[in-house]
């Protein structure tokens, strides 16, 4: 029933106010002028449409809610992502969101959830991204999305002005992690509480990408028939594959395992979304932002198709003759 889907529609968030640095805002457009569309339009049977980016709002009237900062920008851009990512699904495309930071999951999901209420998450990360703002060291909110989006969590929030347009319906039961090495107490806490299938750099050390990946789809969707969310922050990737981004964590995924993760993915045919985010470009040197860049395309070209094989010409028989 399933089969990959070869139509894709790419988004760009150029939002940054999820964390504290100059720079992710300005990865959408770096992205694209380092050949974004270019590469994808490579692989074998691809359409790609760009929708462009998504209107961000500069200034907002600011709501005050304790330890969560900007979360009223963060509540108007991810209001109107949400809505973006929903009308590229009913375009019968696979949703491609370049971020931006991963405050932006929660449009993402949120668009994604409303056409696909079967969906499930797999969120590829160094950190847990799950606190609350009672949770929470840094007030960051790309450090909270999952926890804004679950359902089984939203008692541990309090009233959150600007927010009233999403209603957490998402089920932790749907969600996977990998790459974790980076989890704050609570946040391990939560996962241990709900059991999420999460396989953090030891559990991937111990099983490979392939059994992991496995593993999770099988916990969340035994009989393989839900669309999948991928939410790939950068920072999965060892610090040294993808060293411009806010918190490099040393100690990751190599690019081939997270190429081997997302062709694992494509191939079960219900890809649906993919994020790709907290790539910063501010950060680092011309090495390091071409670095980063170029493994989250790699990454974003293995989730769509490209085969590390190659491929024959299309409707081409056999070598050309002198
Ligand atoms: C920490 C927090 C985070 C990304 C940092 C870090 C979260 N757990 N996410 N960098 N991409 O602030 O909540
Ligand atoms: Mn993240
Ligand atoms: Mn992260």
């Amino acid at each position: 029933k399933w089969e990959p889907l070869k139509k894709v529609g790419i988004i760009g968030v150029p939002f940054e106010k999820g964390q504290k640095k100059y720079g992710v805002s300005i990865a959408p457009a770096a992205i694209r002028s380092a050949g974004l569309i270019e590469r994808l339009k490579e692989i074998d049977g691809i359409d790609v449409k760009d929708y462009g980016d998504i209107d961000i709002p500069s200034c907002n009237e600011p709501v005050n809610v304790d330890n969560m900062a900007h979360l009223s920008l963060v509540s108007a851009c991810n209001k109107n992502l949400s809505n973006k990512v929903s009308q590229v699904l009913k375009d019968e495309r696979v949703a491609v969101t370049i971020g931006g930071d991963h405050s932006i999951g929660v449009g993402t999901v949120d668009g994604h959830y409303r056409v696909n209420e079967d969906m499930i998450l797999i969120w590829v990360d160094a950190h847990a991204d799950i606190n609350t703002n009672k949770t929470s060291d840094s007030g960051s909110v790309h450090g909270m999305p999952v926890a804004l989006l679950v359902k089984e969590l939203s008692d541990y929030w309090p009233y959150l002005p600007s927010m009233d347009w999403q209603i957490p319906k998402f089920s932790i039961k749907n969600l996977g992690y990998v790459g974790l090495r980076s989890v704050d107490e609570y946040e391990r806490l939560a996962i241990e509480k709900y059991d999420v299938p999460a396989f953090a750099m030891e559990d991937i050390e111990e099983h490979g990408i392939q059994k992991s990946i496995n593993h999770i789809l099988h916990r969340i969707d035994p009989e393989g028939k839900k669309p999948i969310h991928v939410s790939f922050d950068i920072d999965s990737l060892d610090a040294l594959e993808a060293p411009s981004t806010g918190t490099p964590v040393r100690g990751g995924l190599t690019l081939r395992e997270a190429i081997q993760l997302m062709e694992i993915i494509h191939g079960t045919g219900r890809l649906r979304a993919i994020d790709l985010v907290e790539i910063n470009p501010a950060l680092g040197n011309d090495a390091d932002r071409k670095r980063t860049i170029d493994a989250g395309l790699c990454v974003l070209r293995a989730g769509l198709g490209f085969s590390r094989r190659g491929t024959i010409p299309s409707g081409i028989l056999d070598l050309p003759v002198q």
